[in-house]
């Protein structure tokens, strides 16, 4: 022991305390609690007692009553142990139990998803995914799970008449989930594969490492009917050779625990050079054109957009998805003829894209996620003014010029294919 400070849990301790070393710290923490168990589960030997952890960062160890019980290894999903042993007294004396009747609900929704050479498909029908990518991300509550901050969120989705997301970069909340069902939005669910770039990173043991990550992904997500793909990562180096026998397990067995969804991986890698995107079912392509290149020259985006969708379908025939694409927007900053970091410059970006988009939709091409839902914090680079800003709505969720030019575009495609 020694000195401990109050925590909120959930929450991150980065965002609320004034100590830059909390901020940046990174390593072992401590989180203790003192739980009072009904007397029926600590009596009665048929009733099994799981303690359930929601998720921790990212190495866990366990300790009840000061046994050590449980080790786990990966953030943002569930693990659980029986903890029956160490809670229950065994009594000596003859006592009478009553009859254990526990039960859960659990809301189901009922779709098929399909993909053919060129559609995704939902219960059968050509499905154009309209949306963003997120984080779990706001002001003062870091990561940590706020209803309001969701409710909001959701809110903002509807406005925007968006119809999907992706979990960038990791699995979400599953109350995040939960909304999703409810509100009819669909997901790409990601596991927390950012970062795969370096030879070492595509080894045979962070390969079964992610595969598990994988299966308590699946366990954990499987009855949503909002969730419609799995990816198994973010922009690896997915160029390398050894990425290629990678993907081909990481997303094989993936399918095997669960076949009834389609495997992608995001990709930024080269059309002629992707060794993974033989095994997704869906292409999932990141481009930042007249952002982080040519910058300021958005005559070119048409042509680089046309010729990025052509190269990647004509080499593999399958549908494709712009995953990501956007521009870096303090919002209150103006100029026109328009600078990168305006809000003009953003507006004008997204148009040129859509442009582009609107070129292939329909055709091959089946979906495209803003870049990003809202600003967010980052560590500090110097690409970076206070985190990431290309949200199309603020850190605090107030919207950008251009939140309203996706608004627009948004409810359009859904009153086309309604
Ligand atoms: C992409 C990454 C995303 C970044 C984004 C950016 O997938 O996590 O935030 O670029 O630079 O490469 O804004």
């Amino acid at each position: 022991s020694g000195p401990t400070l109050d925590m909120p849990v959930p929450s991150s301790f980065n965002d609320i305390g004034q100590d830059w070393r909390l901020r940046h710290f990174v390593g072992w923490v401590w989180y203790e609690r003192e739980v009072t168990l009904p007397e029926r589960w600590t009596q009665d030997p048929r009733i099994r007692v799981v303690l359930r952890i929601g998720s921790a960062h990212s190495y866990a160890i366990v300790w009840v009553n000061g046994i050590n019980t449980l080790e786990h290894e990966g953030g943002y999903l569930p693990f659980e142990v029986d903890i029956s042993s160490l809670v229950q007294v065994r009594l000596t004396a003859q006592t009478s139990v009553g009859p254990v009747s526990d039960f859960y609900t659990l809301p189901v929704g009922i779709r098929t998803v399909a993909v053919t050479e060129s559609q995704f498909l939902i219960n059968g029908k050509p499905f154009y995914f309209h949306g963003v990518n997120k984080h779990e991300d706001a002001d003062i509550r870091g990561k940590g799970f706020d209803w309001t901050l969701l409710v909001k969120d959701f809110n903002l989705l509807l406005w925007l008449g968006a119809n999907a997301f992706r979990t960038s970069h990791y699995p979400y909340a599953e109350e995040v989930l939960q909304m999703c069902d409810r509100y009819g939005i669909v997901v790409i669910d990601e596991c927390p594969a950012v970062g795969l770039v370096l030879p070492q990173h595509f080894s045979n043991m962070s390969m079964n490492h992610h595969m598990r990550v994988m299966e308590e992904l699946v366990r954990r997500d499987k009855n949503h009917p909002a969730v419609v793909m799995w990816s198994v990562a973010n922009e690896p180096a997915s160029s390398l050779e050894s990425a290629g026998y990678y993907f081909k397990m990481v997303i094989t067995h993936t399918k095997a625990v669960d076949p009834s969804r389609p495997v992608t991986f995001v990709t930024n890698s080269n059309y002629a050079a992707d060794k993974g995107a033989p095994y997704v079912d869906v292409i999932c392509v990141n481009s930042y054109y007249s952002w982080y290149h040519d910058y300021g020259h958005l005559e070119l985006i048409q042509l680089q957009l046309g010729t990025q969708f052509e190269n990647w379908y004509k080499t593999y025939h399958k549908p494709i998805i712009q995953s990501e694409y956007g521009a870096e927007t303090i919002v209150g900053f103006h100029q026109d003829p328009p600078l990168m970091f305006s809000e003009e410059y953003q507006k004008a970006l997204l148009e040129q894209y859509h442009l582009g988009l609107d070129e292939k939709r329909g055709k091959y091409v089946v979906g495209e996620l803003i870049w990003n839902f809202a600003d967010f914090m980052t560590n500090q680079t110097p690409q970076r003014v206070l985190g990431n800003k290309k949200g199309i709505f603020t850190r605090q969720r107030q919207p950008k010029a251009a939140a309203f030019l996706l608004r627009e575009r948004y409810w359009k495609i859904a009153n086309e294919t309604r």
